[in-house]
């Protein structure tokens, strides 16, 4: 009966036969509507690249809870929000920046702009793609008796917050502040710095080193991260917007966590003004190969705030010889730089606490325990035990 049954449809389809096709599509829909659809999530025009670089990186999609002692909060706008687009940015173009205001407080600031408890900003309205989650680091130390850096930070502060909110960053300030009674070291403290943002918070994926007396006076610079070593302070009012030399790599740069962790950070032994932003150049060129790119002059324009040399930052008067170091020699031989830095790097807080607006380290940077220039400078570098660096001064 059955077998008849069959024969008959059979015999029906043969002579029917886009009925047939037809049959069988059906009887197909749903494996052919799955496929259509996992080829549309791959080339569906309508999406960023943005879009599809985080979708690319699971990790970061994930509710992360911050481990530090003052971050432990969740972040939210992760979980539900759209991912922000660099075509939805509302830019200014070019900002009017003047420093003959009193510049607002910190409380003020932060009123203004609305950081979380832990000083950190998010966009409301989307979640920022991978390489969008912005630490901002800035060496300080202010001794002077008119607070002349802390009135630059002020500054900084009330013009930079405002342009990263529009460029829709999920991003927090950390001011690395030096303890008097030892030359100061900016590099080291941007070590510090990197450090200590991503103890706070894992998923800070680009980091931003920036001096505090450099303000932004376009805001179509972008300061997410974009794969490459990036140098931002490229026309600055002091040089006349013009680069002052080919390898400059000082004021702003800007690294992802893995190129940086790749150059083992900045050199700790640079104590004093100078040098320690070409040693960073030639471990960026040099040591690991990778390519630096300048912004665009027309958007990458600073003033820089009129200051002296800070009487705890005379010149290093072995930056050149240690600049020097980087010959030949040195990279097939030595990769010295990968011995100081980011793995030998030790310090103490002294204070870290949340102030209104970003978050501010008091650092200790063990002067004591540095090595000396006769050691740094020797073409036989020691092994290095962290432990076993005191040396004599
Ligand atoms: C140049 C570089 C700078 C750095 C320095 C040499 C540019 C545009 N700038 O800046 O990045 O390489 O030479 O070390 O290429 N600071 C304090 N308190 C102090 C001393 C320094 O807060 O007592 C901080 C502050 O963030 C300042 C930065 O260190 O902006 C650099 O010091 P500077 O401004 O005196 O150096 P400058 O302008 O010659
Ligand atoms: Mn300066």
């Amino acid at each position: 009966m059955i077998k008849n049954i069959i024969e008959a449809i059979c015999k029906f389809l043969n002579g029917h036969r886009c009925l047939g096709v037809f049959v069988l599509l059906a009887l197909n829909y749903y494996q052919i509507k799955k496929i259509a659809t996992s080829l549309n999530s791959a080339y569906c025009p309508s999406k960023t690249k943005a879009e599809r670089q985080y979708a690319a990186s699971p990790s970061q999609v994930e509710t992360t809870t911050m481990p530090g002692d003052v971050f432990n909060t969740t972040s939210t706008a992760l979980e539900s929000a759209e991912f922000c687009l660099d075509e939805h940015i509302e830019y200014q173009g070019k900002l009017n920046i003047s420093f003959n205001h009193l510049p607002l407080s910190f409380e003020e600031i932060a009123k203004r702009e609305g950081p979380d408890e832990t000083g950190l900003f998010e966009p409301k309205t989307c979640t920022p793609p991978k390489n969008s989650r912005v630490a901002i680091i800035i060496p300080f130390r202010d001794e002077t008796k008119a607070l002349i850096r802390t009135r630059h930070l002020q500054y900084l502060l009330e013009h930079m917050i405002s342009v990263l909110k529009r460029q829709q960053l999920h991003f927090r300030f950390y001011i690395i502040n030096q303890i008097s009674g030892s030359p100061f070291n900016r590099a080291k403290l941007l070590n510090v710095g990197y450090k200590e943002a991503i103890k706070d918070d894992p998923t800070m994926d680009c980091f931003v080193f920036h001096d505090v007396d450099l303000v932004l006076e376009d805001d179509r610079c972008l300061y997410s991260c974009d794969g490459n070593p990036n140098h931002y302070s490229v026309a600055i009012d002091k040089f006349r917007y013009r680069i002052p030399y080919k390898k400059i790599f000082g004021g702003i740069v800007q690294l992802d966590r893995k190129m940086f962790k790749a150059v083992n950070g900045f050199s700790n032994e640079f104590w004093g003004w100078g040098g320690e932003d070409d040693d960073m150049y030639r471990r960026v060129v040099m040591g690991e190969n990778f390519k630096i790119h300048r912004k665009p002059p027309e958007f990458a324009r600073y003033k820089m705030i009129e200051h002296k040399r800070d009487s705890g930052n005379r010149k290093n008067l072995e930056r050149r010889p240690m600049v020097n170091r980087w010959n030949f020699k040195a990279l097939i031989e030595k990769r010295f730089w990968q011995l100081d830095g980011l793995n030998s790097l030790e310090y103490n807080v002294v204070a870290k606490e949340v102030n209104h607006c970003f978050v501010n380290v008091t650092v200790d940077l063990l002067y004591d325990i540095r090595m000396t220039p006769e050691e740094l400078l020797l073409n036989e570098l020691p092994e290095i035990d962290p432990k076993k660096r005191v040396v004599s001064i």
